[in-house]
């Protein structure tokens, strides 16, 4: 055996200490903070507060309420049902848009991010006042 095999054979031996004693401590180290992921996970779901429902109704060629105010932050759940026919319901401005059903509730969830008035409109075309089929959604600055 060479000088230089000898030091080739004694650097593989240390490499081999070094990674079995190694990485008993990496594991070591990333088990007890393990089992507390878990308890994070279920955590969260819970924080997440329920939205503000919100029961709209929509016919030739009106919305009801016709002014729907809500609070800027806080989730809001419309639910939305066409009573005569089929309508559509769109906030242009904040890029909200369902199409309804006759009879059957549309659910429309969303959070204002902005304070303001925008208009609503009906998206589908459901006859002569169609272009006059308005809402408006007023987002009001969160309450303290
Ligand atoms: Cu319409």
């Amino acid at each position: 055996m060479s000088k230089n095999t000898g030091r080739i054979v004694r650097w593989a031996v240390t490499v081999a200490i070094a990674l079995a004693v190694g990485i008993p401590m990496v594991n070591a180290r990333q088990n007890p903070v393990a089992p507390l992921q878990p308890a994070d996970t279920v955590q969260a779901p819970a924080q997440k507060p329920a939205p503000v429902v919100i029961k709209v109704s929509a016919k030739k060629y009106e919305y009801d309420p016709a002014t729907i105010t809500v609070e800027k932050g806080k989730p809001v759940r419309l639910e939305i049902t066409a009573t005569d026919r089929n309508h559509g319901f769109e906030i242009k401005d904040l890029k909200l848009k369902v199409n309804l059903e006759k009879g059957k509730m549309q659910p429309l969830e969303f959070t204002p991010g902005t304070v303001g008035e925008f208009e609503i409109k009906c998206s589908d075309f459901c006859g002569l006042g169609h272009g006059g089929m308005k809402a408006k959604l007023v987002v009001t600055a969160p309450k303290l």
